[in-house]
């Protein structure tokens, strides 16, 4: 998502790099692009109205320091505003709770819920010294509970054993008939 994200915004950036001057034609057509690059990276439409806003405000009132060219300006100006949008600050996962504290990945398909869950469990083992147990809620799609299986054991951390949608009563109930 990020890398064709960074890749349109990079297209968008040579564009505006090139210029000795930028009007505000050049600006506008900039933040429509900016505008689509976002929307496309399925950042929610109130993001990206309020990221383009913002923006464009700060570029249209920017003094333009004399050894930068505006283009390069404007690129700092939706560098700044990028990091504010992704936080700026570093968080730790507050795991102050009794134990077994429960953490759930949410997102979109293909957004690297399953990817990240290897990560962080990696990360909480070896310099948290935590124990981790990785669980699969995706019943639905054994694929999907295999690859956190491959990736747990890839870091070395345990997964639960995978299950399937079907109430277990069920299954049961057919193995006696
Ligand atoms: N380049 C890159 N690819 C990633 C990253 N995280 C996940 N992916 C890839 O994105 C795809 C979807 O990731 P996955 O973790 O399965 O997403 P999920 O559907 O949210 O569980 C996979 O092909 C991952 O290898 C990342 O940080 N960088
Ligand atoms: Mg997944």
């Amino acid at each position: 998502m990020f890398e064709s994200l960074s890749d349109r915004l990079g297209k968008i950036f040579e564009g505006l790099r090139g210029r000795g001057a930028l009007n505000a034609a050049d600006v506008d057509a900039a933040m429509r692009e900016i505008r689509r690059a976002l929307i496309e990276a399925d950042v929610s439409l109130e993001v990206v109205r309020a990221f383009v806003e913002q923006v464009r405000e700060r570029a249209v009132g920017a003094e333009v320091t004399r050894s930068v060219t505006p283009g390069q300006q404007v690129v700092k100006i939706v560098n700044d505003e990028l990091v504010a949008v992704l936080g700026s600050d570093a968080v730790t996962i507050d795991l102050n709770a009794p134990a077994p504290v429960t953490l759930l990945m949410v997102g979109l398909q293909g957004s690297g819920k399953t990817t990240t869950t290897a990560k962080i469990a990696k990360r909480l083992k070896e310099r948290q010294k935590k124990k981790v147990l990785l669980a699969s809620l995706d019943t639905r799609r054994p694929a999907a509970m295999e690859q956190l299986r491959v990736l747990g054991e890839q870091v070395g951390v345990d997964t639960l054993p995978i299950v399937t949608s079907e109430n277990p009563v069920q299954i049961a109930r057919r193995a006696e008939r």
